[in-house]
């Protein structure tokens, strides 16, 4: 018996059926974040990174150019098993020919080059409007600001987006999910706190009444708590964006680095769950802040993943990623970060979660208990490499990044 068929006999036994859990894991789509690939950089502008996020870390290698970016995303994602969703930021557009848009003059066609390259690997293109890095956000500010011509420049900004992201679903064919965040805070005790957000939804609204198509774009909008030099207020809190969400009719987006340390996203994707038809979810993983580290395999990843799949919820939430290291190989950091989201899956797709819920109902707290205790040691592993072998991807990575770091990373 291999290691695999003796896992499924074990998985059995425990009342779950592992080529079950492997055959609804090929059909989850996780939204890669391109920004892993060059520290959130992208093509458009020389200005720092701004938005109190931050990258640390100086390991070489990282893509300067659209070319070498699609050639790493092509390395991460040979990598990296089942399917996957592009996520691509504003900042990103290519421009040919000396050609250049603002922000605020960005057209479909600035973004050919992807559409091409998704469609050739058979993948959809998630957007984000990019509201940071840029000369227009003034004092900290973008669709907030107090300066009208501020907030214009970023309700056009969005609005071009809107119509772009419009353009990846009609060119794949495939639903594009358009995240709104905005950086806008203050770094000490703000005097007003409701103009700001008045303005901000001011702006949302501006935005989201032009006309488009329901059905192809989904419209997300997150929160955050605090950032970098933004400590005291941030414009768009929890608070506001699931109410405006609620108010407009679009979706909330949880970053699970955008709350207070003891609290998580976890227990809140049920309450979610019940007043939306849809969530969207950017996992990260903070230490000690909203520090963006690699997603790994840990508690709360695997806690997130239950409640998706313990809700039923696999086609009502989209999963995205959203970190950035440039102080490990950049490459080994999307396919370590987005592997785990994955294996989280799988993991919360072999719990009996049947039984676990009707223990929970009798208050069997004691059997509950010691149950979500074995689960932990279940050979998970095994059926892990069983789904990487029938997704012809190795288990192992380590030597194929240290071969692409030789021949092609250092020599840019
Ligand atoms: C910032 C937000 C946001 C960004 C990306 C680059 O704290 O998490 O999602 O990370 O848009
Ligand atoms: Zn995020």
């Amino acid at each position: 018996m291999t290691a695999y068929e003796i896992a499924k006999n074990e998985y059995a036994a425990l009342g779950v059926d592992t080529e079950s859990a492997i055959e609804k894991l090929k059909n989850i789509t996780v939204s890669v974040h391109c920004w892993q690939g060059d520290d959130v950089t992208g093509f458009d502008s020389k200005e720092a990174l701004s938005g109190g996020i931050q990258t640390t870390g100086n390991y070489p290698g990282k893509a300067t150019t659209p070319e070498q970016l699609m050639a790493d995303i092509d390395k991460a994602f040979s990598l990296i098993p089942g399917k996957k969703k592009l996520n691509l930021h504003a900042s990103y557009a290519i421009f040919e020919d000396g050609e250049f848009a603002d922000r605020d003059a960005l057209k479909p066609s600035h973004f050919s080059k992807w559409v091409e390259f998704a469609k050739a690997r058979n993948m959809g293109i998630d957007f984000n409007p990019t509201l940071f890095s840029h000369p227009m956000v003034k004092d900290n500010l973008t669709l907030s600001s107090p300066d009208e011509n501020v907030r214009k420049f970023w309700i056009e900004h969005c609005r071009r987006c809107v119509e772009i992201s419009e353009y990846f679903a009609n060119e794949t064919g495939i639903p594009c999910v358009m995240n709104i965040w905005i950086p806008d805070g203050y770094k000490d005790i703000p005097a007003d706190r409701l103009a700001p957000r008045k303005r901000f939804k001011e702006s949302l609204d501006a935005i989201l009444d032009m006309p488009y198509d329901k059905s192809k774009v989904y419209v997300t909008l997150e929160s955050k708590v605090f950032g970098i030099g933004l400590e005291a207020y941030t414009v768009g809190s929890a608070e506001f964006a699931l109410s405006y969400a609620d108010y407009k009719g679009i979706t909330p987006l949880m970053d699970n680095g955008h709350y207070h340390p003891t609290e998580m996203v976890s227990d809140k994707i049920s309450s979610m769950l019940l007043f939306h038809d849809k969530i969207a979810l950017h996992i990260t993983r903070p230490m000690r802040w909203d520090s963006d580290h690699v997603v790994l395999f840990d508690d709360e990843t695997k806690e997130i993943a239950k409640e998706i799949v313990r809700n039923d919820a696999l086609d009502r939430v989209f999963i995205a990623t959203d970190y950035f290291d440039a102080s490990i190989n950049r490459i080994s950091a999307w396919i370590t970060g987005v592997r785990n989201v994955k294996k989280a899956l799988l993991f919360a797709l072999l719990e009996p979660n049947a039984k676990m819920q009707a223990l929970q109902e009798e208050n069997a707290m004691t059997e509950l208990m010691v149950l979500q205790e074995e689960m932990k040691t279940a050979p998970f592993g095994a059926v892990w490499n069983e789904y990487l072998r029938r997704e012809n991807t190795s288990v192992s990575y380590i030597d194929e990044i240290k071969k692409y770091e030789k021949e092609v990373l250092v020599n840019r």
